[in-house]
């Protein structure tokens, strides 16, 4: 069984054909200038520069077989899966819904919101849209993993502090053993990103494993 043995807080051993690799959120809103995150004053090429390691990390995935799942965060265009408490907070000039030089801000089927051409799903991968921050929440993803028989989740995309550790927990409240990527993660706050790697491994890994894209392309080469 392929282990990853300098992972963090210990070594990370794990079945390809139980594994899954999650790439979470990698859409234009994001990463691209006149989206969401830009909209909210960000500088996006702190995320747009883990672009080459997530595509990497895809390759792989896809050679050696793993399922792989891709997470949009969007929305139904009447909003009914927004709520106010989440779509009235943040800057009043972009807010979901809102119309931006992307079409309207998180809402599916919308310029903004598709996955980033360089990462864009192929046939036979997951796509699920969320209208949360964690990929379970009002999602099949839970339902679909089950179905494959998967037991291990390694995690990839943005935000780190977000979307990757909200939906990290998730899986690990629902037994899931999961390891974050730590090149392949991204913050518009490059002190969260550390500090949510850190906090992921403390305590004897109280919410899962991380390491580097190297180490874990050497442990499954
Ligand atoms: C945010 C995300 N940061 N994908 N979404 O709103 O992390």
């Amino acid at each position: 069984m392929p282990t990853v043995n300098q992972a963090l807080p210990s070594p990370f051993a794990f079945e390809p054909s139980k594994t899954a690799l999650v790439v979470i959120d990698m859409q234009r809103d994001f990463i691209e200038p006149g989206g969401f995150g830009a909209a909210l004053g960000n500088d996006v090429s702190l995320l747009a520069d883990i672009v080459p390691d997530v595509a990497r990390l895809i390759a792989h995935a896809r050679m050696r077989g793993w399922q792989i799942v891709h997470t949009r965060e969007s929305h139904a265009p009447d909003l009914s899966d927004c709520p106010p408490a989440k779509r009235l907070r943040g800057q009043p000039s972009a807010r979901i819904g809102d119309k931006g030089p992307m079409g309207r801000i998180l809402v599916r089927g919308e310029q903004g919101n598709a996955i980033i051409d360089a990462l864009a799903p192929i046939d036979g991968e997951l796509v699920i849209d969320k209208p949360g921050k964690g990929a379970f929440y009002a999602t099949r993803l839970g339902e679909e993993l089950a179905m494959r028989g998967v037991t291990h989740l390694v995690f990839a995309g943005v935000t780190t502090e977000v979307c990757v550790q909200t939906s990290m927990r998730e899986a690990n409240d629902r037994g899931y053993d999961c390891l974050v990527i730590e090149d392949a993660t991204a913050s518009y706050i490059p002190a969260f990103k550390e500090v949510t790697l850190a906090m992921i491994r403390s305590q004897g890994g109280i919410v899962g494993w991380t390491a580097t894209l190297e180490q874990l392309l050497e442990a499954d080469a």
